[in-house]
């Protein structure tokens, strides 16, 4: 037993869509836990990634971006979204807020309010510093940022590039109660190995097909199992429409066997063995908009 005190706490990291969240965390993890893609709504469960260093032990929580209801787009997916975001929010020891550069939108506004009357700090991160073009401008953006919440701090990062990580590292360290540690020092992660199996078949299709198919994809494990060193997994990608099953599919189903190649490379890197695995696509329409076809698909961190 160390006589070192140790320290353990929850830290979400919570934006609108888009601006880096999951992309953070895997860079402080050093690995894929989270799913990222170009397109906004990429993530759409909390995701826990837990870092031990020595006597403290970080647990971090990636949330889906926050984001605006809109009419058309007041799916039930999109309340479930909206509401795994904010609840993250609920007994952390520490906020990081990432906002994209300098281009705050209304849907920063949106995570802005729903940070009054927290009680834990709230760092703010600004991201995508690799591609800021006017850094004349940082200055003063940073006072006038620095006027919209009482952030306990501002900090500039690249997610992607890993450019300050190390400074928020020690800062997000700093925050952390005195505790035991709630998870053992080599766990990375809460989610199961089917979990990320099927988040890494949606990140393909988000990659892939993220313009003509944005949310009406989901993806179920249908089998999971090992054999003689050999994981045999099964995917069931279910749509909202026959058109997007075409789609998936592609010209003679060199969509689908793409997106399963991709998948696979993936899936081999995370569980360190062999993957056969298998896609299948059916529809089902409604599926988003249904609470309890969601809850049945695993939609169920609330
Ligand atoms: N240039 C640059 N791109 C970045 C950086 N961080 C993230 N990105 C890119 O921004 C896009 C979105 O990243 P994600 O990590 O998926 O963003 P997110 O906030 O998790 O998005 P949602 O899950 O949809 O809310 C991806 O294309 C990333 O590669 C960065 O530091 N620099
Ligand atoms: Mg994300």
């Amino acid at each position: 037993m160390s006589d070192q005190t140790s320290h353990c706490g929850f830290v979400a990291i919570v934006g609108r869509p888009n601006v880096g969240k999951s992309t953070l965390m895997n860079h402080i993890l050093g690995q894929k836990l989270s799913i990222t893609s170009r397109r906004p709504q990429t993530t759409r469960h909390q995701v826990v990634g837990i870092k031990t260093e020595d006597d403290v032990q970080v647990v971090y929580v990636d949330t889906p971006g926050m984001h605006k209801l809109e009419k058309d787009r007041n799916k039930a997916i999109n309340r479930y979204m909206n509401q795994a975001a904010s609840s993250a929010l609920k007994d952390v020891d520490l906020v990081i807020f990432i906002i994209d550069r300098m281009r705050w939108t209304e849907e920063d506004e949106v995570v802005l309010q729903k940070l009054e009357g927290l009680k834990c700090p709230v760092v703010l991160a600004i991201n995508k510093m690799d591609r800021l073009e006017d850094k004349e401008a940082l200055l003063p953006y940073l006072e006038e940022v620095a006027q919209k919440y009482a952030f306990d701090a501002i900090i500039p990062i690249s997610a992607q590039h890993g450019h300050n990580l190390s400074q928020l590292e020690t800062l997000v360290r700093g925050y952390m109660p005195e505790s035991f540690h709630y998870y053992p020092e080599d766990q990375v992660t809460d989610r199961s190995e089917r979990f990320l199996a099927s988040e890494l078949v949606r990140e393909k299709i988000m990659r892939q097909l993220g313009d003509e198919l944005p949310y009406q994809a989901t993806v179920e494990i249908e089998e999971f199992s090992e054999d003689d060193g050999m994981l045999f997994i099964g995917a069931l990608i279910l749509v909202e429409r026959s058109g997007q099953k075409r789609i998936i599919i592609g010209e003679k189903g060199t969509r689908i066997k793409q997106i399963g190649q991709e998948a696979r490379i993936d899936m081999e890197r995370a569980f360190g063995a062999k993957v056969m695995l298998n896609l299948w696509v059916k529809v089902k329409g409604g599926w988003s908009d249904d609470e309890r076809a969601l809850k049945s698909l695993g939609y169920t961190d609330l």
